[in-house]
């Protein structure tokens, strides 16, 4: 193949955001668009880097994934790379992504350095909806800030990209390698299974006998819904073939460049066939609900927990992993280096960790803040309240992980309950926690869409009101007398333990003296508009008063919260889009 050099001119706003670059999939089909981003990647990486490296390029499988994987070969080819490597029509999820970078060994022993992950994960996909991008570094994680500022730089000045321009497609359906050459010298591109890597990884973390053996349980049912994602190419490997589950337990588990139309967001408002076979909401089930229930978003790094008419938090769940994790699960037998949890979660992880005398860290939100502590040896266990839960088995979150490590907690507890006594609940198990540990009564409301500039405007008015506690303190005693004053507030900044770096801006956090706390931060994933998400927490300590309903809990709480936001005034909004 030949090396053509294209003459390209910059767009405006290709900065990657929380999870990289994610526009609406008519943005991404413009002329060079996507060129311009992926050369600037390239050229934000070091030459000696891009040489001669191996890249993993694949995703979700949304729509438009094929051809950018097409684009993206021809453009490795002419920047240097030596092998490309993809998942079997495209198909990775994010978490095997970053297990692939980590761990697999290519012919003649190479390894990976980096990755192109293709997804706009639980953001809905099709001709009309989202496609996203973005770069994994050899470590197996997200890009940092430092390079993603640069990619954006180089967005913002790009003159030409190089391409071969004449190189075929390459056929991603099929198995095996295919060679080219180039004027440096051979390039080729190897299709892998998409599986295989990743249900090896789980093998040697998990012991999958003692989960088959409940799985395998007639007493013990369960489901499991991939939202039409990339899940379902893991699934059915590690659910069925390997742990005995039955087939009829697997909901949405062919991949659809659509999703099938729906929003792959495992949550109580998108996963609504999962929530509705769980028992949970407005269901008619006639059928007793499943023991337990999980879903994941569109690349699978997400996950939803739930038991039968019982959903558990994510901040909760991550929690519960980290309290159970030694005794139940091999990976962790030596112990847990430390846990960490994105700024907005609860504190639910701040008291396992105080109790067990782990180190804890809190950083913003989006999963690369973990990555450079976990490189350094700080941190086993780490989890966002948007359904994100992980180990330092990978740099990423994994929504399956999150899965086998529930069933493995569940496992454990009924060792010696499978043959007759009562099975151990997903809903006793975490009511067993509350009762040890307290509970942190949370919600998280979403304003989708909403104005760009109200919703600055809205973020500026609060970061200036919280910089007088008086005023904060009046309109809370002016809205409800039995919420507690606010003892701190302040902008949330990050300063990354290992390397120093500084992130800004991340939020604003609202501290009550009674440990409650309300945070305000802008989306970066979504693709129109803004979207504002306000954060709720209120711990309960006293075990008496930790069953009650979560929404009704906190009420008075997210009163406060639209008040001091004056959430109806700036967005013209009376009720959230979304509430988890
Ligand atoms: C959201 C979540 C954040 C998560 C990010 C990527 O970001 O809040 O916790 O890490 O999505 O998840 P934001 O900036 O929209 O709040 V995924 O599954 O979209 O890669
Ligand atoms: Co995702």
């Amino acid at each position: 193949f030949k090396v053509s050099r294209v003459t390209t001119s910059p767009f405006d706003g290709q900065k990657p955001g929380t999870s990289g670059l994610r526009k609406k999939v008519k943005v991404f089909k413009q002329q060079n668009y996507l060129h311009n981003f992926v050369q600037s990647t390239f050229n934000a990486l070091s030459q000696d880097k891009i040489r001669g490296m191996t890249l993993v390029v694949s995703g979700d499988g949304r729509y438009f994934s094929k051809d950018a994987i097409q684009i993206i070969i021809k453009m490795a080819a002419a920047n240097g790379v030596r092998s490309v490597w993809v998942g079997q029509n495209g198909l990775l999820s994010t978490p095997a992504v970053s297990g692939v970078v980590r761990e697999r060994v290519g012919k003649d022993g190479t390894k990976a350095s980096g990755a192109f992950i293709l997804t706009a994960s639980h953001n809905p996909g099709g001709p009309n909806e989202d496609f996203g991008i973005k770069y994994n570094m050899e470590n197996g994680g997200p890009a940092p800030e430092a390079i993603t500022d640069k990619i954006y730089e180089n967005t913002k000045s790009i003159k030409e990209y190089i391409i071969a321009e004449d190189l075929p497609d390459v056929d991603i359906s099929a198995i095996g390698i295919t060679n080219f050459t180039g004027p440096e010298g051979q390039f080729d591109v190897e299709v892998f299974d998409s599986a295989s890597d990743y249900v090896k990884l789980m093998k040697s973390i998990f012991d999958f006998q003692s989960i088959q053996k409940l799985l395998s349980s007639p007493k013990f049912t369960f489901c499991y819904d991939a939202l039409h994602g990339v899940g379902g190419a893991y699934a059915k490997r590690i659910f069925v073939e390997e742990l005995g589950a039955q087939e009829s337990s697997l909901l949405n588990c062919v991949p659809k460049e659509d999703f099938g139309g729906g929003h792959p967001d495992p949550n109580l408002t998108y996963a609504k066939e999962l929530v509705a076979c769980m028992g949970l909401g407005k269901s008619d089930a006639k059928n007793e609900p499943p023991e337990f229930g999980a879903a994941s978003d569109g690349d699978a790094d997400r996950n939803m927990i739930l038991g039968k008419r019982f959903f558990v938090t994510p901040s909760d769940s991550v929690a519960i992993i980290a309290a159970n994790a030694v005794d139940a699960i091999p990976y962790f037998s030596a112990g847990l280096k430390g846990v960490a949890r994105s700024m907005p979660t609860s504190a639910a992880l701040d008291v396992v960790a105080k109790h067990l005398n782990l180190k804890f860290f809190e950083v913003p939100t989006g999963w690369k803040f973990f990555g450079n502590l976990m490189d350094a040896g700080l941190c086993s266990i780490c989890g966002e309240e948007s359904f994100g839960t992980g180990s330092d088995h990978i740099r990423e979150k994994d929504g399956i992980w999150a899965v086998l490590a529930w069933l493995s907690i569940l496992a454990y507890k009924n060792k010696e309950n499978l043959g007759g006594a009562k099975l151990v609940t997903v809903e006793e198990i975490v009511r067993k926690h509350w009762a040890t540990y307290g509970r942190h009564y949370y919600t998280r409301y979403d304003y989708e869409n909403v104005d760009a500039g109200a919703a600055k405007e809205l973020m500026a008015y609060l970061v200036k009101l919280q910089s007088s506690l008086p005023e904060v303190n009046k309109i809370i005693k002016g809205t409800r007398s039995d919420v507690s004053n606010v003892a701190k507030a302040d902008e949330f900044e990050y300063k990354d333990p290992v390397d120093g770096s500084i992130s800004k801006h991340q939020g604003i956090r609202y501290m009550f003296e009674d440990g409650s706390r309300l945070v305000f931060r802008l989306s970066g994933t979504g693709s129109e508009g803004a979207t504002i998400r306000v954060y709720i927490e209120q711990y309960e300590k006293d075990s008496s008063k930790t069953g009650r309903d979560s929404q009704e809990a906190l009420g008075p709480l997210v009163e406060v919260a639209l008040k001091l936001s004056k959430m109806q005034e700036f967005t013209g909004r009376s009720a959230p889009t979304v509430i988890t």
